[in-house]
């Protein structure tokens, strides 16, 4: 799978006017480049930060993340890009950021939180090539330049290689979900935060009551019928089957941002 290299990506931003980091709005700290941020800093290039898939979270949730990241001083707009909600707002914040015209953006992001389906939705139409999974076909391998209005030019890029931050979106993101080594472990991680956070995600998915992940797992693979030879639960293909089902958010799972309060 092919992901953005640090030098490209660092000359990308000398010749950008705006950097668009684009999260995850359930996942924003672990979706988010303290690296990324630090080389626009470096070039003196503002970062306009989307928080995207907002129709996943709820409005107060989304409100939060914003009052946060504004806090932290970036302007931040919350996106729904597939639905093509947010696009006047991102359109206006990148007007604001410079003065210059055309004004050249480019728009960085770990794998899959949407920064193609973010330059379509600016674009009014569906250009840049999208896929649910990271790795499998139309993700993005190659820096693309895209006109999206008379003064507003989008550089679409591939992935950043996770660098760390959170292990689990590291391992998810950074891999196509076939070639996970042991996809268990990440699963069993990610239905630990999904069950934690909302206890109702894997009924409302699959049906299935247990809340031990490794149970799940074998439920999961024993009511799709998927078995080894000796007929014992195939839980390797479950698991990929809730990592999948993470990216497409048929599980559902959004986290909170550290200072709100309940309620
Ligand atoms: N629910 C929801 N899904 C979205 C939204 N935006 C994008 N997606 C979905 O997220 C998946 C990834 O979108 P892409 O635009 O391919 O993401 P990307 O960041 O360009 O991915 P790479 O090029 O592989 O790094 C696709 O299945 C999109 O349809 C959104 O606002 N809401
Ligand atoms: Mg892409």
């Amino acid at each position: 799978m092919r992901l953005v290299s640090w030098s490209k990506l660092a000359e990308l931003m000398r010749d950008a006017d705006v950097v668009l980091e684009v999260l995850d709005a359930r996942v924003p700290l672990e979706t988010r480049s303290i690296r990324v941020e630090g080389l626009a800093r470096r070039r003196g290039k503002p970062v306009v930060i989307v928080l995207n898939k907002c129709d996943l979270v709820p409005r107060r949730v989304v409100e939060g993340w914003v009052r946060f990241f504004e806090g932290l001083g970036f302007k931040t707009v919350a996106m729904a890009a597939r639905s093509r909600r947010g696009v006047r707002r991102l359109k206006e914040v990148i007007r604001e950021s410079v003065s210059k015209k055309p004004i050249i953006v480019v728009a960085v992001g770990l794998p899959k939180t949407g920064k193609s389906t973010v330059i379509n939705a600016l674009k009014g139409r569906s250009s840049a090539s999208t896929s649910p999974y990271p790795g499998t076909a139309g993700y993005t391998k190659s820096v693309q330049l895209y006109r999206v209005d008379d003064d507003i030019k989008v550089i679409d890029t591939p992935g950043i290689a996770p660098s760390g931050e959170d292990w689990l979106e590291t391992l998810i993101r950074g891999r196509p979900v076939d070639s996970l080594y042991n996809p268990i472990r990440p699963a069993v991680e990610l239905l630990k935060r999904i069950l934690g956070h909302n206890p109702k995600a894997v009924e409302d998915a699959y049906g299935i009551t247990d809340r031990d992940p490794y149970i799940i797992l074998e439920r999961l693979a024993l009511k799709r019928g998927w078995r080894y030879k000796d007929g014992e639960p195939l839980i390797e293909e479950a698991a990929r089957t809730v990592i999948r089902d993470y990216h497409n958010a048929k599980l559902r799972f959004y986290r909170t941002p550290p200072s709100s309060t309940p309620g």
